[in-house]
């Protein structure tokens, strides 16, 4: 497994961001919450590699990396978050409700894959060949709005392609306790195809997901790819319920220490270059003004 030097870069940014961010929140710099992506930072550099222009993301809670791994733009993301000047949403949507073009999140669970179809359906009749794609936790597969969009996206055969990251919990509840079935034989019961990812490799995640990916821009059809990840962090800020051998199991099948231990010259080299980027966007920004936002 080798990466390009822009791929790690990418993972890279992502995984400093968000660990600028706990401590940012440690240090009172941060209002509300904040939900990071440590350890399932692949899955939105993957994906985002397979986007067009034209398609439009709908993310969730822990939506940072599908953000950064599409615009390369921590400042205006940390300057959203700690509601600066030069903030993404003038401040007022903060780490959970971002909206730029082709890219929107919403922390309400379940809300988003209607949102996601309805996107879809206007580029089968507005757009073809464009995707709507939809980022969401394997928790969030307890919520009915999911099975009323998923039923409308294969009925009307919508080019809607619906990411699960199933990290094998959701806030405090492991996947057992809450899921009856798989992700798998639920899509089965809509007829939409299902496509399981269970490594980090993102050459390989890639290859797996194109065909998928032009089927579902093409025919268009809706696909399901279930991603079996590995949450880093806690679930927000300081709350990681997880037995303290289960954080330890999680850390050592981190793609990050793996990739280090592969190719130490290319990470060390990178991961020092990522932090400085950070610490330099997160000086910027703290030094700015508050937000303002007005009707516009
Ligand atoms: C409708 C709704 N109910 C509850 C919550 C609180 N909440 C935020 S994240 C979360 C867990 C989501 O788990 P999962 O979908 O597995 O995603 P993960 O956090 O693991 O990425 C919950 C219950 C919410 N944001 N919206």
């Amino acid at each position: 497994m080798m990466w390009t030097d822009d791929d790690l870069r990418t993972l890279l940014v992502i995984r400093h961001f968000e660990r600028r961010l706990l401590e940012l929140f440690d240090e009172g710099e941060l209002g509300g919450t904040t939900h990071t992506c440590l350890g399932q930072e692949y899955v939105a550099v993957a994906v985002a590699a397979l986007l067009e222009p034209g398609d439009v993301v709908v993310s969730n809670h822990r939506g940072h990396g599908h953000y950064l791994a599409r615009y390369d733009d921590p400042e205006g993301l940390l300057a959203e978050i700690m509601g600066r000047s030069g903030g993404l949403c003038g401040g007022v949507g903060g780490s959970q409700h971002l909206h730029r073009d082709g890219f929107l999140t919403s922390g309400v669970q379940g809300q988003t894959l209607p949102i996601a179809a309805g996107i879809a359906l206007q580029h089968k009749r507005t757009d073809a060949g464009a995707l709507a794609v939809v980022f969401m936790g394997d928790g969030t597969w307890g919520e009915g709005a999911v099975y009323e969009a998923l039923n409308m996206a294969a009925l009307w055969r919508l080019p809607l392609v619906v990411v699960v990251e199933h990290n094998g919990i959701a806030q405090s509840t492991p996947t057992a306790a809450h899921m009856a079935g798989s992700i798998a034989q639920r899509s089965a019961a809509f007829g939409i195809a299902h496509l399981l990812v269970t490594g980090h490799d993102l050459a390989q995640i890639r290859d797996r997901l194109r065909g998928g990916f032009e089927r579902a821009r093409r025919e268009p059809a809706p696909l399901v790819v279930e991603f079996r990840t590995n949450r880093l962090g806690p679930h927000s800020k300081g709350d990681d319920a997880r037995p303290a051998e289960a954080v330890a199991a999680a850390r050592e099948r981190d793609w990050g220490a793996a990739y280090a231990r592969e190719h130490p010259e290319q990470f060390e080299r990178l991961d020092r270059a990522a932090r400085e980027r950070i610490d330099a966007v997160v000086a910027d920004v703290r030094g700015r003004p508050p937000a303002t936002w007005g009707a516009r």
